[in-house]
């Protein structure tokens, strides 16, 4: 196992040179910040979480918590969190989900943001444009919740749209069924301020109502605890903001599932490395194959998860 430092100065080696390129150590975690002419992000060895997105000159377009402590081992608390082989509580996904038999006392979201991943790529693809590659390979006899040889990597595509694709490879000789998201953490002006377009007539299953199937009916404004999983959602979602006077389009491939959360005042108390009053200032959309959404995968067969955030003004 290589120590941090030596970590750092072999990624220095390798992406020191390239433009717009940094390699941070917050506390115990590695992170690569890209800045380019129209945006900066940063991207976590630890799940190949990105934590930070914005554009020039522009508020933050992903909220992170300030309170998380980046410690080895803990997820960081907003950005976008790769949930996987499982979304949510392993006990509320379909039978068919293959950790289901394997995994006790499951952690929510799956084990792949508690790894440490590889960075294999990183290129400037023009001066507002930068691409880095995250790869994990899972061995079969290391894991014993998801005993199946399998590939994941993670390319995140940062400029005037922010673009994640997250590819799941089965290298193993079974055929295995996951659930999984792109758990993206909105940074809002107020969280009076906003709705969501793009939802209305979708059917949802209500994980505030005991997981009882809804109507949405109209455009989608919070004011209360919401935990919701859209199903048929293959269509743009949009975040409108007045309070920042822009609209966030949210387009998903590989996705038939969205989940909307927002934890309002009681939950936003019990959640770890959570301020007490974030809750006004975010809004978690995300991309997701969650329940009756799950992916089978032959052997040898894979299946990429991908969203494009593109923000604009409002006219
Ligand atoms: O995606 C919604 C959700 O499952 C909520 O129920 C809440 O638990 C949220 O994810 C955060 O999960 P985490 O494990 O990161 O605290």
């Amino acid at each position: 196992m290589t120590n941090i430092a030596d970590t750092m100065q072999s990624l220095y080696q390798r992406f020191g040179d390239i433009p717009g390129v940094q390699i941070e150590l917050h506390r115990s975690l590695l992170a690569i910040r890209i800045d380019n002419e129209n945006a900066s992000a940063t991207v976590f060895l630890q799940g190949a979480q990105l934590s930070h997105y914005e554009r020039k000159d522009e508020p933050p377009i992903i909220w992170c918590s300030p309170l998380n402590d980046y410690s080895e081992g803990k997820p960081l608390r907003g950005g976008i969190p790769v949930c996987w082989p499982w979304f949510g509580d392993l006990d509320k996904n379909p039978d068919i989900v293959s950790a289901k038999p394997l995994a006790k006392n499951a952690a929510a979201h799956g084990l792949a943001r508690n790894r440490l991943w590889q960075l294999d790529a990183v290129e400037a693809l023009n001066p507002g444009q930068t691409r880095m590659t995250l790869s994990l390979d899972l061995k079969a006899e290391q894991e014993q919740a998801w005993p199946f040889a399998t590939h994941l990597s993670l390319e995140v595509t940062v400029g005037e749209d922010l673009r994640l694709a997250f590819n799941v490879r089965n290298h193993s000789d079974s055929t295995v069924t996951f659930s999984s998201a792109l758990h993206t953490y909105f940074a809002v002006s107020h969280i009076t301020q906003v709705s969501l377009e793009g939802l209305q007539g979708l059917d949802y299953i209500d994980c505030m109502l005991d997981w009882s199937h809804h109507c949405q009916q109209g455009a989608l404004s919070i004011d209360r605890e919401v935990d919701r999983i859209y199903l048929g959602t293959s269509r743009v979602i949009t975040l409108q903001d007045q309070g920042w006077a822009r609209s966030i389009a949210v387009q998903t491939e590989g996705s038939d599932s969205t989940v909307v959360w927002n934890p309002w005042n009681e939950k936003a108390r019990r959640l770890s490395n959570f301020p007490d009053s974030a809750f006004a200032d975010m809004l978690c959309i995300e991309t997701a194959n969650a329940d009756q959404d799950c992916v089978t995968l032959e052997p040898g067969c894979s299946h990429q998860l991908a969203v494009t955030i593109t923000g604009q003004a409002l006219n």
